[in-house]
């Protein structure tokens, strides 16, 4: 086969060889050793997984290889959206539809030439399940050979906390210098970074990579995301956070290939809480399941402290394992929902009531499961439940505060709101915060401010929720 090296991989022993061919069927892209050492963007002959300069009276040239791939990249992408029969996630989906096209376009022209991908999703149910989903569609590409790529360089990277900052950015450049590679990295975001604190970590990373960001946190007003070709939010398309990232990821792969995901997308929906749920509502064990997973990554993953969709994979193949592990954590949840019921400690308001609870006290060295997070949106939930009307959550796990509100009080306390206006009050006191406007967490810069901190946003949430009793 006659190609380009299009893409070096130097982290082993030996260089790994990415050649980019083109032929009358399309183009593809192959795997190879070299028994000499051979440059980017070089003309080779491969055979049998070894690469060999191309003579050079051969006449091969780059244009026909790359006009080759931007038309399979223009090829490839499924132009009819994809539908579930919901209105109101049809109607964002087909609002977004032409941007996750062109997204599409650029990831398949990445992978055609061998260009290093790397993947951070957030480390929940949501943003677990949509990298699966991106993983199983290219699974399926490759395997079926609808795209050419033998190998891809892709890297799958589990992203702890709600922003992308530049020591992000150092990391994945530091991973993607382990490659020479003709066309420009990509880094895929998935369920986490909207937020002007990601501003410096994006724009160092853009100098490296082309960026493809799925989210669905809210928008701050002139946001720097939104000017960006390759970012595709709901807010931005008629919708809201209702429409997951685990969806939109899912979304985004149905313009590669339309496996059945509807199990893993509604795993997002659920995790998130969102109104587009199907069913009862209730956990379907494959949500429970990907808290499990991302929060104590022991269990089941391939590297310390990381969790990739293969790993993901192997678990939800293997029955009795998944099974295992469903029930561990439904156990290990229920128990601490009771001892969490009866150490909140309970401010009453007017119709409502504010529960404040310290994390910190209920869970064992050793067992990360469940992070204060998600553990949060449940207990809000079960509180709920007891109390038989919607209530507010605060609950502190070290410098990590979690907010909750429920979603009938949500036109009520916009959680958003209260965080900025706790900021200006405590710049130097808080070092992050956002979220969702009825889920949100703030970070603390330490603890030696947090008892008044807690008691300021206590009252800030008091004082939200008379307005709408006045
Ligand atoms: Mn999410």
């Amino acid at each position: 086969m006659e190609g380009i090296i299009s893409c070096i991989k130097h982290s082993g022993m030996n260089p790994v060889y990415y050649v980019a061919s083109a032929s009358a069927s399309g183009a593809t892209l192959e795997e190879a050793k070299g028994i000499e050492m051979l440059s980017l963007g070089e003309a080779v002959n491969t055979e049998n997984g070894i690469a060999y300069p191309a003579p050079k009276e051969q006449g091969l040239f780059n244009g026909g290889i790359s006009s080759a791939i931007s038309e399979e990249a223009a090829r490839l992408p499924i132009m009819e959206p994809y539908l579930t029969g919901s209105q109101e996630i049809d109607r964002t989906t087909r609002a977004m539809w032409d941007s996750l096209i062109a997204s599409s376009s650029m990831l398949v022209k990445k992978l055609l030439y061998g260009a290093p991908v790397l993947v951070r999703f957030h480390n929940d149910a949501d943003g677990s399940s949509g990298a699966y989903c991106l993983y199983l569609a290219l699974s399926e590409l490759m395997g079926t050979g609808k795209l050419a790529v033998k190998k891809s360089n892709t890297v799958w990277l589990m992203h702890k906390g709600v922003t992308y900052s530049e020591y992000d950015a150092a990391s994945d450049i530091l991973i993607s210098n382990n490659y020479e590679s003709l066309e420009k990295p990509l880094l895929v975001l998935i369920d986490f970074g909207t937020a002007p604190e990601s501003e410096a970590g994006i724009h160092a990373a853009e100098k490296r990579f082309d960026i493809l960001w799925l989210d669905h946190h809210p928008v701050p007003e002139g946001f720097f995301g939104s000017r960006m070709a390759h970012y595709s939010n709901p807010w931005l398309f008629e919708g809201d956070s209702n429409y997951t990232a685990g969806f939109l990821a899912s979304a985004f792969s149905k313009t590669l290939c339309r496996s059945d995901t509807i199990m893993i997308e509604n795993a997002s929906l659920i995790g998130d809480y969102s109104s587009y749920r199907v069913g009862d509502g209730n956990d379907n064990g494959i949500s429970l399941l990907l808290d499990l997973l991302t929060s104590d990554t022991k269990l089941a993953s391939s590297a310390p402290g990381n969790l990739t969709p293969m790993d993901i994979a192997a678990v939800l193949e293997n029955k009795t394992r998944r099974e295992e592990l469903i029930s561990y954590a439904r156990v290990r949840l229920g128990e601490l929902l009771g001892e969490a019921v009866k150490s909140v400690k309970e401010y009453r308001y007017a119709d409502t009531c504010v529960y404040l609870l310290d994390f910190s006290k209920m869970r064992d060295d050793g067992v990360k499961y469940p992070l204060p997070g998600r553990f949060s949106s449940k207990l809000l939930g079960k509180l709920s439940e007891l109390r038989g009307s919607p209530c507010v959550l605060v609950l502190h796990f070290d410098s990590y505060l979690s907010i909750r509100v429920d979603k009938q009080l949500a036109s009520r306390v916009m959680l958003l709101e209260v965080i900025r206006e706790m900021r200006e009050r405590h710049p130097s006191d808080i070092i992050s915060g956002g979220g969702h406007q009825s889920a949100a967490s703030i970070k603390l810069s330490g603890e030696s401010e947090k008892k008044r901190m807690l008691s300021e946003l206590v009252q800030l949430i008091k004082a939200r929720l008379s307005y709408g009793t006045a």
